[in-house]
């Protein structure tokens, strides 16, 4: 199926379209691999002390650099940079791991469960883009790809019940299809799911989740004082390390350290 693909860097004015149109972008070629497989090896290790089964784990970034230096590719900042301005965090990052033969996922959006953000307003408010780097070869459907439903960020009506309640198929589901050292990139509120996975190696996916400056991050409760002193100027404000100055307006966060 047709996939919206764009070139790493620039965020060009149509990718902005597309991005729009179908609530997320696919960029081709953003790690070799190469270094696809130096971060799969990193989140082998990172899941090694848990259980072999489907499962997320936050702040990968901070022990393995492989996967710090994701936080802010030069493929994709500009993607993120033309879609939130000058000021956001990194909110998240959840390393996946599905185990080989996996079954489907269950079909949601991204949000909370606390004033989800369809409370906010409708369309649902770009609050978390979600950057997700394929560490393996999705290229055929059944390979623990992302399928994600085009547009429905827009929807005004949820996914029916009974079609989530079955993991039902949706015939506008589109399978992400793309190889290794792909990235997807996506709005919060389109809906989307893990499709299944026939192939016999675990599936890591390594999800990197940017979000405006006022956004409570979510993978930890404070940042590690030792990754703080030793990282980079932009890592560090990515982490959420900047002025805000206590002031009662709003345009008061210091733009990221760009150049
Ligand atoms: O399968 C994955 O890697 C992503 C799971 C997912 O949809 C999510 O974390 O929101």
């Amino acid at each position: 199926m047709l996939n919206p693909e764009v070139a790493p860097g620039e965020f060009t004015e149509l990718d902005r379209f597309v991005f729009e149109s179908w609530g997320y972008l696919v960029i081709p070629g953003v790690l070799s691999a190469a270094e696809a497989e130096e971060c799969y090896d990193a989140s082998k290790r990172l899941h090694a002390a848990r259980e072999r089964a489907f499962g997320q784990i936050g702040r990968g970034y901070e022990v393995e650099p492989c996967l710090e230096r994701l936080i802010d590719h030069p493929a994709v900042l500009p993607k993120i940079r033309g879609l939130f301005g000058d000021r956001f965090i990194l909110q998240a990052s959840w390393n996946t791991m599905q185990p080989a033969r996996g079954g489907i996922g269950g079909w949601h959006q991204d949000g909370s469960s606390a004033y989800n953000f369809n409370q906010v307003g409708y369309p649902v408010p770009l609050i978390q883009l979600r950057v997700s780097y394929l560490l393996t070869d999705q290229s055929r459907p059944g390979s623990g790809n992302m399928e994600l439903i085009p547009g429905s960020h827009r929807s005004q009506v949820p996914l029916p019940d009974d079609v989530r309640a079955q993991r039902g198929d949706v015939p506008i589901g589109h399978v992400i299809c793309a190889p290794i050292g792909s990235v997807l990139v996506f709005h919060n509120g389109v809906w989307h799911r893990t499709f299944r996975h026939d192939g016999d190696q675990d599936r890591y996916t390594a999800h990197y989740v940017y979000s405006p400056p006022w956004v409570r991050p979510a993978d930890r409760l404070a940042n590690a004082d030792d990754f703080l002193e030793r990282t980079t100027p932009m890592r560090r404000a990515l982490m959420g390390e900047f002025e805000r100055p206590d002031a009662p307006y709003g345009a008061n966060y210091e733009p990221l350290p760009f150049e």
